[in-house]
């Protein structure tokens, strides 16, 4: 395949932005090579500039549920775009698409509209140590929420200590506050909260990690989780800026059937525009400005365009219930994988829930980030440019979830699984 353009795009690019990227995700680094540079979408398909077709299993990380230029999603941008961009002022299609995600999860009785994920845990974090008056957040490894100073952290000393800063620009001061615990581990969060319990302002996780791949909680994880932060008086935060419409229309609390306090929300909340979402019980949001006395606030938040977007989506995915469809064709690629795999003599393991799912090439059962970062990501670069070379586009790093469109087909599922299986021979 020719990638001549993306190549002399990425040369400029790197003149004039970091690493040539907007966001690291992107660069390639953990598959090698240069990234690619991509035209336009259609459907389930990326169009590279040179020309090349791809199958496309990341959808802009999440967003893209729908698929590409999907004409809902186009022509409610259309309608809009000529009324002004945005006005700073309040608007009725704010008040419509938290009405859209209020109906949509239980949980949510009020929700604040923000521009990012990271927006989405950082507001929520605040929130929760502004109505407990404690300092405590506690994360888990392999768990991102976006570049939060207080998350941007490593696990301390020892379990139950505070932590450290991961990367430069964060300070201990900072870091201190947070307490790293690993995921599935419910004698390490029974400890912390033993020792911590008084100062734990909240705990926040993703319900289904898509951030170390795909690691799927259980079912007494999450009930230890509900139990110790409402014994405690933490709040217990679902981190579903990936999970939220992805899993389920109403997430991953109502796959699991677990209430959170709050719920933070990004992707395709917005259909691709940009629109974060953090809410929850109604005595805990209510304290934010300017009902309450916690600070949040922003320019573009509940912009009229990335309403539109978001809007529109939602009401798709509530009216048109993709959701068994996802289902089917995530079996039918999980299955297509580990076959391939198994073909090729490669140890494997393939987890899913619903439309997001990772073929980790580890020969462990992954259900927390020691178990996952054993896995062969030089394996894993070779098997990402095989899929390129064949026209499937998978995310760039084995630490990352991929995802399935309502405008796949089972054709596309069995072109990509005799990709891979191709490839895994190569
Ligand atoms: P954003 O600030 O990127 O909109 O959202 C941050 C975030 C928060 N919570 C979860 C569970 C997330 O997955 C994310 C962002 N996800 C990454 C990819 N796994 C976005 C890709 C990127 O950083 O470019």
């Amino acid at each position: 395949m020719n990638h001549a353009r993306s190549h002399a795009a990425f040369a400029r690019a790197k003149e004039l932005i970091p690493g040539g990227v907007n966001s690291p995700a992107r660069a390639f680094g953990g598959v090698g090579g240069e990234p690619l540079f991509f035209a336009r979408g259609e459907g389930a398909y990326l169009f590279d500039l040179d020309g090349n077709r791809y199958l496309d299993y990341i959808g802009s990380w999440g967003p893209m549920i729908l698929g590409h230029c999907h004409p809902a999603v186009t022509a409610a941008l259309h309608a809009v775009v000529d009324r002004g961009t945005s006005f700073g002022a309040p608007t009725e299609a704010e008040s419509e698409l938290a009405q859209l995600i209020i109906e949509a999860v239980p949980s949510v009785e009020k929700v604040r509209l923000v521009n990012s994920g990271t927006e989405a845990t950082m507001s929520a974090i605040r929130l929760a140590r502004g109505f407990t008056k404690r300092d405590v957040i506690v994360k888990f490894a392999g768990n991102y929420h976006g570049h939060v100073d207080s998350l941007l952290v490593a696990a301390g000393s020892a379990a139950a200590t505070l932590a450290v800063p991961n990367s430069p620009g964060v300070t201990p001061g900072t870091a201190q506050d947070t307490l790293i615990l690993q995921y599935n581990d419910c004698t390490g969060l029974e400890a912390a909260f033993a020792k911590h319990g008084d100062r734990i302002a909240g705990v926040i996780l993703e319900p289904v990690v898509g951030n170390m791949g795909t690691v799927i909680p259980t079912r007494e994880f999450l009930t230890a989780l509900r139990s110790l932060t409402t014994k405690h008086g933490a709040v217990l935060i679902f981190d579903e800026v990936m999970t939220g419409f992805r899993v389920a229309f109403g997430g991953a609390q109502s796959v699991f059937g677990i209430t959170p306090d709050l719920t933070t929300m990004g992707k395709i909340v917005g259909g691709g525009l940009p629109v974060g979402a953090y809410g929850g019980r109604r005595d805990i949001m209510n304290h934010i400005l300017p009902a309450g006395p916690v600070f949040q606030a922003g320019t573009l938040s509940g912009n009229p365009l990335a309403t539109a977007a978001g809007i529109a989506t939602l009401k798709v995915l509530r009216d048109e219930n993709p959701y068994p469809k996802l289902e089917q064709l995530g079996a039918q690629l999980a299955a297509g994988l580990a076959e391939a795999a198994t073909k090729a003599g490669v140890p494997h393991s393939v987890t899913r829930v619903g439309s997001m799912l990772t073929l980790f090439f580890n020969a462990v059962p992954v259900v927390d980030w020691s178990s996952a970062s054993q896995s062969d990501t030089a394996r894993f670069a070779k098997f990402f440019w095989g899929l390129i070379e064949r026209g499937v586009y998978f995310p760039c790093s084995q630490y990352e979830a991929l995802f399935i469109s309502a405008a796949h087909t089972p054709d596309d599922i069995r072109t990509t699984i005799a990709a891979a299986t191709a490839a895994l021979q190569g």
